[in-house]
This record gives C-alpha cells, sequence and structure tokens, in this order.
C-alpha cells in the first residue's frame, strides 16, 4: 500500500491517506482505501474504521486531472457504495481541507470528527459540475434542506468551529487527539446499529423555506446549468428515494462533466497554477525579498504598496515632497480603515499594515530594499530619469522593476546601468485586489531577477505570468485590437448600449464603453496621442470634453451619483456626426458580428503574441486574460475559447470579415491558419 497506511489502535482501523501534495481522490488511492475497508470488514478483531490523514489535507476530493478520461474501477462511487455496505461502522477524523470527494466521504461515514482548523466544503459548482458522490442527497439529509442547498451552490467551505454547531460535523477535537476521538466515536457505534440516511424532512415548513430559496437563488444566478442542477437534485430528497437520487446526480454531473462549461472552468483552475513556473533549478536562485521600494505614492504605488504591508512586508514609499509623501500614506491609511469597516481586516492588522509603509523623499532611503517597484507618471522620460538613479541608491543585488503598462522595459532598462536587474512587474488597478501580475522579462533580464520576482509576487498571493517585451506587452496589447474593433463598429453604425449589450451578452460583467467611461477615455487617448495612433469615435468624445464618468458623461450619460449611465443623445449624434464626416454609411450591426469582430481578433493577436514568444504558452494568454481583464471564467479565456469553438471555424470568419469590411487586421495569422489546417491545437 502506497498511499494508505493501516494503524490498528483499541480495536479500530486506522486508514491513513498519504497521497501528496493533497490527497486527491486518483485511482491508486479509491483502490487501496477499498482494498483497507475491505480487509477491515473482513477481521473479526476490528470494530470499525477511522479515515484519516498524513497530509495537512484531509482530501481535495475526486482527482480533476482524471477528469475526461475513462472512469477506473473502483470509482469514488464504488467506494462510496462500499461504505455504505460496510458492517462496521466508519468515522471520518477530519484535521484539514475536506473538499468536493473529500467531504463526501466524510458524510458518507456514521459520524465526522473535526478539528478547528478543519475545512468542509463542496466546491464542484467553482468548475462547473455539482457533487457527484451523494453530496447533494447526504446533506440534505444532514441539515435543512434550503441550508444545503446554499451551501453546495456556493461551493464555500466552514471551518472545522462552525461545522458541528452547523451540523455538517458531529464532535470537535484538539489536533493532537483527533484520532483518538474518532476511535472513541467508533466505539459508540460498535453497541447500536450504524445511522442510516433518515429520510428528508417532510414538513411544510422545511419544504418551503426550501422552494424559497431554490427561487431566489436561480434568480440571482440564471442561465448556469450546474445551479439548476444542484436544485433539482436537492429537491428530489423530499420527493425521491435516497437511491432514485443518487441516480438524478449521477445522470447530471455525467451531463455537466461533458458540458464546455465545466471543461474551460477546469481548464482555468489549471492554468492559474501552471503559470509563472520556472525550472526548479532556476526557482532555486530565487532570493527572498524581505524589504521594498516603492517610487510614486499615485492609485498604483499605493495599491502596490499595500499589496506588500499586507503581506508582511515593509514598503519604504518615496514622492516628490513630504507633504506628497505623507498624503499617499494617508490616503493607504483610509483605505485600510475602509477594510476594518467592512470587517475584512482588525484594527490591529489595519495599524499593522499601516506602520509597514514609511514615507520617504531621498533615493538613500532604499539603500537596504530587495526590490524597488517604480510607479511614477507613464512617460519614457520620467521613467529613464528615476532609473538613472536607481542604481546609486541600491544594492547591488536589488532588483529594479518598472510597473509600467506598455512601455518598453528595455529602453528603461539602458537608462539605469544595470540591465541585468531590470524587470516589469505590471500590477493592474487596484493593485492591492487584483491577482495578475504581468512579469516583463528585459532583453538582458537575469533568470535570478525572475525567478525573485516570481516568488514575491507569489507570496503576495498574486498570479504572475512572465511575458516578453513589446508595446502593451500581452493582455494590453490585445485589449487594443479589441479597442479598433470597438472605435470601428461604432463608426460603421452599432451604438454603445449594443457594443456593451453583445460583450455582456458573451458573458463578461462590463461592457468596453462602459469600462472606458469608468477608467477615464482621457487614459487611453494620452497613449493613442503618444504612440501616434488614432480612434476616430474615441478621440472626438474626449476632445468634446467627454471623459467618462469623471466628466459625467462619455459613451453614456451619468447621473447625480456619477455613475449609473443612461443613453446619450448627444454621444449618439456626435458619433453619428464622425461616420458622415468619414463618409461612411452606417448600417445595423448584427449582435453575433459584434461578438465575432470584437473576441476573434483578441485571438488573432494571441496567436501572434505566440509566434514571437511574447508569451509561452495559450494558457499564459488566457489567465492573463481572466485574472486582468474579466473574461468569462466558464469560457477559459479567449485562447481557450477559440479552442472550443474550433480554430478552423475561427479561421473562416476571420477570413469572411476581413473580406466584409475591408479590415485586413483580421486576416488570420499563420500560426492560426496552420492549426486550423492541421485541426491541431494551441500546445
Ligand atoms: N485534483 C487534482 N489535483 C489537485 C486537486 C484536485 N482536486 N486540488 C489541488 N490539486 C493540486 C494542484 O493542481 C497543485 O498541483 C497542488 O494540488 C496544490 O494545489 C466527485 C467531482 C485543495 C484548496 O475543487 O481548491 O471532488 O501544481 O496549488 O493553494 O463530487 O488546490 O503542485 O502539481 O491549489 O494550498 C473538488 C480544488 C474536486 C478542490 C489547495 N475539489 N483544489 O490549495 O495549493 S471535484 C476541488 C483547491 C469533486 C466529487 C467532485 C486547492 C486546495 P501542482 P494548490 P493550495
Amino acid at each position: 500500500m502506497a498511499v494508505v497506511a493501516v494503524e490498528h489502535r483499541h480495536g479500530v482501523a486506522v486508514l491513513w491517506m498519504q497521497r501528496a501534495p493533497v490527497n486527491a481522490l486518483g485511482a491508486d488511492l479509491r483502490a487501496e482505501l477499498s482494498l483497507a475497508l475491505s480487509r477491515a470488514n473482513d477481521d473479526p478483531t476490528v470494530l470499525g474504521v477511522v479515515f484519516a490523514s498524513a497530509l495537512s489535507a484531509f482530501s481535495a476530493g475526486a482527482d480533476i486531472k482524471e477528469f475526461g478520461k475513462p472512469p477506473t474501477s473502483p470509482t469514488l462511487r464504488d467506494l462510496i457504495e462500499q461504505m455504505d455496505a460496510s458492517a462496521k461502522p466508519l468515522v471520518a477524523a477530519v484535521g484539514g481541507i475536506a473538499l468536493g470527494g473529500g467531504f463526501e466521504i466524510a458524510l458518507a461515514c456514521d459520524a465526522r470528527v473535526v478539528t478547528p482548523a478543519a475545512n468542509l466544503g463542496l466546491p464542484e459548482v467553482k468548475i462547473g459540475l455539482l457533487p457527484g458522490a451523494g453530496g447533494t442527497q447526504r446533506l440534505p439529509r444532514l441539515i435543512e434542506p434550503a441550508k444545503a442547498l446554499a451551501f453546495i451552490a456556493t461551493g464555500s467551505p466552514v471551518a472545522g468551529e462552525v461545522a458541528v454547531p452547523d451540523g455538517l460535523a458531529d464532535r470537535l477535537a484538539d489536533p493532537d487527539c483527533l484520532i483518538d476521538a474518532a476511535v472513541n466515536e467508533v466505539k459508540q457505534f460498535a453497541s447500536h446499529p450504524r445511522r442510516k440516511l433518515a429520510m428528508a424532512k417532510t414538513n411544510a415548513d422545511s419544504r418551503s423555506a426550501f422552494e424559497q430559496a431554490a427561487t431566489t437563488l436561480l434568480k440571482r444566478q440564471p442561465d448556469e446549468p450546474q445551479i439548476e442542477a444542484i436544485v433539482d437534485c436537492v429537491r428530489a430528497t423530499y420527493d425521491q428515494t435516497f437511491e432514485d437520487g443518487m441516480k438524478l446526480e449521477r445522470e447530471h454531473f455525467t451531463r455537466l462533466m461533458a458540458d464546455n462549461r465545466s471543461k474551460s472552468l477546469r481548464y482555468a483552475f489549471f492554468a492559474e497554477r501552471s503559470v509563472g513556473q520556472l525550472p526548479a533549478t532556476t526557482m532555486a536562485q530565487a532570493e527572498t525579498v524581505k524589504s521594498v521600494g516603492i517610487i510614486g505614492g499615485g492609485t498604483m504605488g499605493s495599491g502596490i504598496a499595500m499589496a506588500f504591508a499586507s503581506a508582511g512586508i515593509p514598503v519604504v514609499l518615496i514622492e516628490t515632497d513630504p507633504d506628497a509623501a505623507q498624503r499617499a500614506v494617508d490616503r493607504i491609511a483610509a483605505n485600510y480603515t475602509h477594510s476594518v469597516n467592512r470587517g475584512s481586516i482588525s484594527e490591529e492588522m489595519r495599524a499593522r499594515n499601516v506602520g509597514m509603509i514609511a514615507p520617504a523623499v531621498d533615493y538613500r532611503e532604499l539603500g537596504n530594499v530587495d526590490l524597488v517597484i517604480e510607479a511614477a507618471f507613464e512617460e519614457m522620460e520620467i521613467k529613464r530619469e528615476i532609473f538613472g538613479k536607481l542604481v546609486a541608491s541600491t544594492k547591488p543585488t536589488a532588483i529594479l522593476a518598472t510597473n509600467t503598462s506598455y512601455l518598453s522595459v528595455d529602453d528603461i532598462a539602458a537608462a539605469s546601468g544595470a540591465s541585468g536587474r531590470v524587470i516589469g512587474m505590471h500590477f493592474f488597478s487596484p493593485a492591492n485586489i487584483m491577482k495578475l501580475v504581468e512579469v516583463v522579462r528585459g532583453a538582458e533580464t537575469s533568470a535570478d531577477a525572475v525567478a525573485t520576482v516570481l516568488k514575491a509576487a507569489r507570496g503576495l498571493g498574486k498570479v504572475p505570468v512572465v511575458v516578453g517585451n513589446c508595446h502593451g506587452f500581452v493582455g494590453n496589447r490585445i485589449l487594443a485590437r479589441r479597442s479598433e474593433q470597438v472605435d470601428r463598429l461604432l463608426l460603421e453604425g452599432a451604438t454603445p448600449e449594443q457594443v456593451d449589450l453583445a460583450l455582456t451578452k458573451f458573458g463578461s460583467k462590463l461592457g468596453p464603453c462602459a469600462m472606458g467611461d469608468l477608467a477615464g477615455l482621457d487614459i487611453s487617448w494620452r497613449m493613442r496621442r503618444a504612440t501616434g495612433r488614432s480612434a476616430p469615435v474615441a478621440d472626438a468624445l474626449v476632445e468634446a470634453g467627454r471623459l467618462g464618468q469623471k466628466s459625467r458623461k462619455g459613451y453614456y450619460l451619468y447621473g447625480e451619483d456619477g455613475r449609473t449611465p443612461s443613453v446619450d443623445p448627444e454621444a449618439l449624434a456626435l458619433i453619428e456626426s464622425v461616420s458622415r464626416s468619414r463618409g461612411i454609411e452606417r448600417r445595423v450591426i448584427p449582435q453575433e458580428e459584434i461578438i465575432d469582430r470584437m473576441i476573434l481578433p483578441m485571438i488573432n493577436e494571441g496567436a501572434r503574441i505566440l509566434e514571437e514568444g511574447i508569451a509561452d504558452s495559450a494558457k499564459d494568454i488566457d489567465v492573463i486574460w481572466l485574472h486582468g481583464y474579466g473574461f468569462p471564467r466558464w469560457r477559459g479565456g479567449p485562447m481557450f475559447y477559440g479552442q472550443t469553438r474550433g480554430l478552423f471555424d475561427v479561421v473562416a470568419r476571420l477570413k469572411a470579415l476581413a473580406e466584409a469590411t475591408g479590415d485586413v487586421s483580421m486576416r488570420p495569422t499563420s500560426l492560426l491558419e496552420s492549426l486550423a489546417a492541421s485541426g491541431e491545437a494551441f500546445s
């Protein structure tokens, strides 16, 4: 037995699961648990069985790496049916996370003994599924179905100390006596028959509470097949037998598993864990960042300072003068106060975090920091001037990072005199919240610098993705292609509302016009001016003083609160006048064309980025768009969406659109053409 160790303790067989790293219930673990359970039942000296873990996790559930492959016996269901058939009592001893099938194993036991640090959850909904090993049938028979519905539909775990009063677990034990407590629990059952699943509650109050919860849930999350399936299965615990309910659960599970939505969510789960990985030998060279210096206390600099301070890393925050530096710290302190008021951090934590940030003006204050992050104004000359001073002010091992969102890291590095230490760390606003960091590798950036920055970003709980140096790197470069199409669509006849509706129908929370108004139309306008590019409609709006929410009008008109958008006839008239001035006869553009002209050029640009080696893989691009730009997670990312739709169809549609609109930028790249022709996917 490699992944299960059996210990006999006071006549009870303790099955210690030990399948690194999280006891995912893969074929080997299932087989060994089944064998051990069978042996325990055959052994007359054994009173009962305890399921325990030798790892910090109890079990992370089914091995999602096995999904989509032919099932191997015993399946998780086979194992749980074997548990149901056990003549001897079974108790789960949970000292860590017990998620999905891991919690379903515990639910199939007669009792659950947990430590305060245990974490019980059914997160299948987050990967487009529902519990598929009896969770939808056992939990509603253990606690109120309305509560079980909420628990399964949110997928959020509960800690052991909450699970006991909530009825999900039976007993709380200290970690060092968890197993003995579980062994004693087994002995309680030895003298009377095992607890069989009671029929569901049948009283009217319970049912009406459930139906009310179901109605609210379906209204809040419409058109989500996994939510509908969960409601259907939990409702079955009122009307159907356990066996029939299990059949219904299995049908829903099998259907959802094959659905592209779940495939995309599972892809996203693994993609975000696999990005930013360098060879172990390189990662071994990573230094630990114990203190940082941040140049610039504006929105980005303050957000980055908060990200480090919240992780317990001291920050020297440099501004141009003492008042500006103090104002930046005061703004940060106010942000932390909001967090305290929201209950997300304690007052002590607020005080600790604010105390981590030292305002300064003199670059010599950077003498001991391990990492400097420049977050000054997006002007190349300003950045070059700053990097010209950093080498003299910092220790020779300090890494010098720029937070630029699109300027050349190589040009900035050239001003430093130490290009090997210069790297890009492109955070996304608000930097203390958004997980994505584009780690921009300059031509001369050292491997140690990349490894150290990846380690530091992970330490902040960020999702770092390594990208190459080019205008806009990966995320903003792809965003630029979509923005160009938005402007063309508006010129040719679409309205801001139609464009935004198309993208929200595609699954994004916010359309590009509303997003532009939120961010400020003048920001991208300045960027276009700096790089000699134009966007006729967006330029005209800015030049007419329509900057977005900040000026109460942009693509839309904003009410008193400055945030509620409404269609503005003046904006539509302005857009129509721009079309007329360019001799464009406006037309009604079908929603499907609007969606394709925004999304397919993103896939095309992603393919160009792969051809140029700016991104190492399609999943890097997808993770950037999932975590930096709100691409709908249930589509996996732009590249995975293209793959799911079919690259042959993507290429054909791009060709047709290029032909119909005369826009040569729509022509598919050679990589897309070759993948479509060969039927291969992005590697
Ligand atoms: N299957 C396979 N591998 C898994 C896994 C899983 N369920 N969970 C984690 N891993 C791997 C992960 O890929 C990484 O691998 C390593 O473990 C550490 O993970 C029938 C159908 C458990 C909270 O949804 O939420 O049961 O990169 O980096 O931050 O009803 O992983 O090292 O090679 O995330 O400490 C339901 C998913 C499955 C839990 C740990 N279970 N996992 O977080 O480490 S469906 C889940 C997580 C199911 C049943 C249904 C987290 C974690 P590598 P990590 P972490």
